[in-house]
């Protein structure tokens, strides 16, 4: 039916650790289907998502936290994204992890020697070196969360909403951006009916971003539906930029809209992480139209939204766009590094990992603080061993078969 190249490697020498055979052919619709019906009838069955890193890290061949680096090496939407997986591929943030629970197991390993002697009057450890090792184990948590946030931005990326009155040159922005002409431009205002979204590399970090219809107090019907649109982007949006046309004087719909700009970061305050941005209201005034005679200055339109970096740009002659995007990310980031900056640094990329190395520290303090009290043994180990299992869910030492299929189903069939 087809000529094809046939791979054999052998276990254990294969990605999964068994034997295995590939089959690589020609990639026409009806040669693959006709490929995998003879397959299937010569007692093959499809695979299941995420089979075969399931089985690589069942045989040992990877860790958990590799195995999960395969989907965001798959899914990596920029060269810094999957520089991030690839590091986590090679085991960099197992090995990090490992190095904490040698430290507390080698603690535990000292107090369990006290619990199960302590008839024959072994005489306590004594608590401080036992206390400066845990204090180096939750430094070295503390390390890696700090990546945490940071990290979680180039895995996962950030929404960005264009918003403005009408005719202040978003779409025009939205263009330039990315260099080529996706969203209608013309001197009417209204032009932009429907919310347009476009994925943008941002300095590394994978953004989205949405141009919106200019919010004014409109009777057109259907304009006053793609204005609803516009509203329910700047919700959805991690970091608003906040359009403004400084070749005419601020108007009193820029400034109702920097209030409901303002409004949008204080409930996002309220609301924590829960409220869906991850970077609780970030915003940032963009002084469009400075290749004319400018009518807006940079104070009077950054006092629209105080704290927020101010931004001259000229979408049409394409000027002050690398420092847009600079602003944009630095925004995005919140004032933490960028997690490619520190280049080849371990860095904590998904909120999994991130939640059971918060749960880890959290123990290893309870287990400091009993320490410290020199409360008995039992109650220390018992803390050290929840932040164990923490640790070890990370790399998979200690996972539940619950959790290993949430993991897996989230791959792709054939990964
Ligand atoms: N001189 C100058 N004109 C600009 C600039 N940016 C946009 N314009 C013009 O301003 C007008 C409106 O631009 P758009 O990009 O359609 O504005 P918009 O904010 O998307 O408008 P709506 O979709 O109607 O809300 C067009 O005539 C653009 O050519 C700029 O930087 N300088
Ligand atoms: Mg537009």
């Amino acid at each position: 039916m087809d000529e094809v190249l046939l791979a054999y490697m052998r276990a254990p020498r294969s990605y999964t650790g068994e034997d295995v055979v590939e089959l690589h052919c020609h990639g026409s619709r009806a040669g693959l289907r006709e490929m995998l019906r003879l397959a299937v009838h010569a007692g093959a069955r499809p695979a299941e998502r995420g089979e075969f890193t399931l089985r690589a890290f069942l045989a040992g061949r990877l860790d958990l936290a590799q195995a999960e680096a395969v989907v965001d090496a798959v899914q990596a939407r920029t060269p810094a994204a999957l520089s991030l997986a690839v590091e986590q591929l090679g085991g960099g943030l197992s090995a990090a992890v490992r190095a904490v629970r040698r430290e507390l197991l080698e603690v535990l390993a000292q107090l369990e020697a006290t619990i199960d002697f302590s008839e024959d009057d072994v005489p306590d450890p004594p608590p401080e070196p036992l206390l400066e090792q845990l204090a180096r184990g939750r430094a070295q948590i503390d390390g890696l969360l700090a990546t945490a946030r940071a990290g979680q931005i180039m895995r996962e990326g950030v929404r960005i909403a264009l918003v403005g009155r009408p005719n202040a040159g978003k779409s025009s922005l939205l263009n330039a951006l990315l260099q080529s002409e996706r969203a209608i431009v013309t001197p009417i205002a209204g032009t932009t009916r429907d919310v347009i979204e476009e994925a943008i590399d941002l300095e590394g970090i994978p953004a989205v971003i949405a141009d919106t219809a200019g919010i004014s107090e409109s009777h057109d019907p259907i304009e006053r539906l793609g204005v609803a649109r516009s509203r329910a982007a700047v919700t959805a949006a991690d970091v608003v930029a906040l359009i403004v046309d400084g070749s005419v004087p601020l108007a009193a719909g820029d400034s109702a809209l920097a209030s409901e700009v303002r409004r949008r970061s204080t409930r996002d305050m309220d609301g924590g992480e829960e409220a869906g941005a991850a970077n609780g209201g970030a915003a940032i005034v963009v002084l469009n139209k400075s290749d004319l005679p400018l009518c807006v200055s940079p104070t009077e339109a950054g006092s629209l939204l105080p704290g927020a970096a101010v931004v001259a740009v000229s979408a049409l002659a394409g000027s002050g766009l690398d420092d847009l995007r600079h602003a944009l990310a630095r925004t995005a980031l919140a004032g933490q590094p960028a997690a490619h900056a520190t280049h080849g640094a371990t860095v904590v990329a998904s909120a999994r990992h991130r939640d059971a190395l918060e749960r880890a520290r959290h123990a290893v303090a309870d287990a400091a603080a009993a320490l410290a009290e020199r409360r008995v043994a039992d109650v220390v180990c018992t803390d050290l061993r929840v932040a164990l299992n923490a640790l070890g869910e990370v790399t998979g030492d200690s996972v539940t078969e619950a959790l290993l299929s949430e993991i897996f189903g989230r791959f792709c069939i054939g990964k």
